[in-house]
């Protein structure tokens, strides 16, 4: 079967929504970092319906900073790839032009550095994930310690690794030619745009300090909130849309109708005009952000962890059953619902209601496994936060020290059914060792708790967490998820 390139685009059948703009015409002003499933589906849509209805060099050249996979897909097809949008039995299909080239960092350095720096560019967005930012939760800051900037510190500005050491370098060049520049997070982390520049100021103060000034002054890192659920693509997403296409696209993404892009109005360069295609620009993007990471992502992890040790491989399957969605309901009302201020405005039923409606599509096949990845990347913002600003109200934390019951229970690596799995995640390795030297609750949970870089103190500030946690650890070990769950708060 032929692949889908430039050359065989005109073969598509009609239906299928294709580029509106000449591309070969079309240069490229952003570089994104972390050429993902989620970049695909989202950032660099929104600026293919930028050029498709208002024209534009927004071209976008992709690096990734791990592995060339992406690029041994994306390259070979000219950089075309599909967006398939599945609701329920309704699908359809767009084939995206914007994303130009795909560079691999540990290949290809200097290239990579070539193009964060030059004068066509304007814009750089990234999605590396929670764990790419070597971020500290307990410092709040630059993880110093973190094997990549130890690496990038001591060779900078040569053969950077880390994606906050391709930034510094880059934008040292950029301070010598004053090339202004505009970078934007695109990644599920609270404040995500300040997370960024306090890592990369971080990171300059060690290496030229003199850069500090220049950045504060002519780069700017907005805050975005983004929204869109994008699951891994599977080998049987892509024989299926070969059938559909008649073409073999191996870049494919597969994602939901509903998209929220939400941008903090602080540009120092010309930036696409996404707010024209449904993206929203905002003074403040902090309610938005928090709604949706405690709501929908603090929702997704409870889902995960509970969902996948009772057995569950897809979140709409966790949806049918009634015991979860419940759970869930309670979490959303009673636990994170509670620390949101959203404006008079803004319809929070309505919006919880659309959560439970997009977790339930069954043509998603998301994966509890995909989402219960670097757990400890994520428990910070999607819980944490919410569990200190309950206790300091005297509102229940019941609720939340079950979930992390859960996760702990997840971290020993057997669901309910007995099956045994890997636990994917950076410090994969510390709850290996914990969870071999702790066979009970007591001190697994109390270990657990302890691990500084998730948790920070967080024991010693609540001191009921432990004991309650170590709780429900046991009735989870004891009788599985389903039955915790189903006596969980019910009326006698
Ligand atoms: P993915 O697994 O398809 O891609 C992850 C990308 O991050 C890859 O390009 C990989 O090379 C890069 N990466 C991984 N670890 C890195 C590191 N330590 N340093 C630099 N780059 C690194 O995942 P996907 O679906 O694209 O998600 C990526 C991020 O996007 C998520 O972690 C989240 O923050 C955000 N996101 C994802 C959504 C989704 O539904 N997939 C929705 C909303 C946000
Ligand atoms: C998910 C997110 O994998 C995960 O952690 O919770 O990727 C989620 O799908 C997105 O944030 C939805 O916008």
């Amino acid at each position: 079967m032929n692949r889908l390139t430039t050359d065989t685009l005109p073969t598509l059948q009609s239906g299928v929504e294709l580029p509106q703009y000449c591309r070969e015409d079309t240069h490229c002003a952003i570089v994104h970092l972390g050429v993902g499933a989620f970049h695909r589906g989202h950032q660099a849509w929104y600026t293919e319906q930028v050029m498709n209805q208002f024209g534009g060099n927004w071209g976008i050249v992709g690096a990734s900073l791990r592995s060339s996979q992406v690029q041994q897909q994306l390259m070979p097809q000219d950089g075309l790839y599909s967006l398939v949008v599945r609701d329920s039995d309704q699908q359809s299909v767009q084939v995206i032009g914007a994303l130009q080239a795909v560079l691999v960092a540990p290949q290809e350095p200097q290239e990579l550095l070539t193009q964060l720096s030059c004068e066509a560019t304007q814009v750089v967005t990234l999605t590396i994930t929670e764990k790419g930012y070597c971020y500290d939760f307990s410092t709040r800051d630059l993880d110093f310690s973190h094997p990549d900037i130890v690496s990038d510190l001591a060779s900078y500005p040569e053969q950077a690794v880390s994606a906050v050491g391709f930034l510094v370098a880059a934008l040292d060049i950029r301070c010598q030619q004053q090339r202004p520049l505009t970078i934007i997070s695109c990644d599920n982390l609270p404040a995500n745009g300040k997370l960024l520049k306090r890592v990369v100021l971080s990171f300059s103060e060690r290496v030229k300090p003199s850069l500090i000034d220049w950045i504060e002054e002519f780069v700017s890192f907005p805050c975005s909130m983004v929204d869109r659920i994008v699951p891994a693509t599977t080998e049987l997403d892509v024989k299926a849309l070969q059938q559909r296409l008649n073409l073999d696209d191996q870049a494919a993404v597969f994602t939901e109708p509903f998209s929220q892009w939400i941008i903090e109005n602080n540009f120092k360069t010309a930036v696409p005009e996404w707010h024209k295609v449904g993206a929203l620009l905002v003074e403040d993007v902090q309610p938005f952000e928090e709604m949706k990471l405690r709501l929908l992502n603090g929702s997704h992890s409870i889902i995960a962890y509970l969902g996948y040790l009772a057995g569950y491989d897809y979140v709409h399957q966790v949806m049918g059953d009634e015991t979860l969605c419940r759970f869930v309901r309670l979490y959303m009302d009673e636990v994170a619902g509670r620390t949101l201020s959203m404006p008079d405005s803004f319809d929070l039923e309505a919006y919880k209601a659309l959560l439970f409606k997009r977790f339930s599509n069954t043509s998603l096949n998301h994966k509890t496994s995909q989402i219960a990845q670097d757990g400890s990347q994520k428990i910070p913002q999607r819980w944490l936060s919410i569990l200190r600003e309950n206790y300091q109200q005297g509102r229940d934390i019941e609720l939340l020290s079950l979930a992390i019951a859960a996760w702990i229970k997840f971290l020993q690596g057997r669901r309910d059914s007995g099956e045994n799995y890997c636990v994917i995640d950076p410090m994969a390795e510390t709850f290996s060792e914990l969870t071999t030297q702790c066979t009970d609750s007591e001190t697994l949970v109390a270990a657990v708790l302890a691990v500084e870089g998730v948790f920070s103190g967080l024991a010693s500030e609540i001191p009921e967490i432990l004991p309650m946690t170590v709780d429900w650890h046991k009735r989870l070990t004891d009788k599985g998820a389903l039955t915790v769950l189903s006596d969980y708060r019910k009326t006698p």
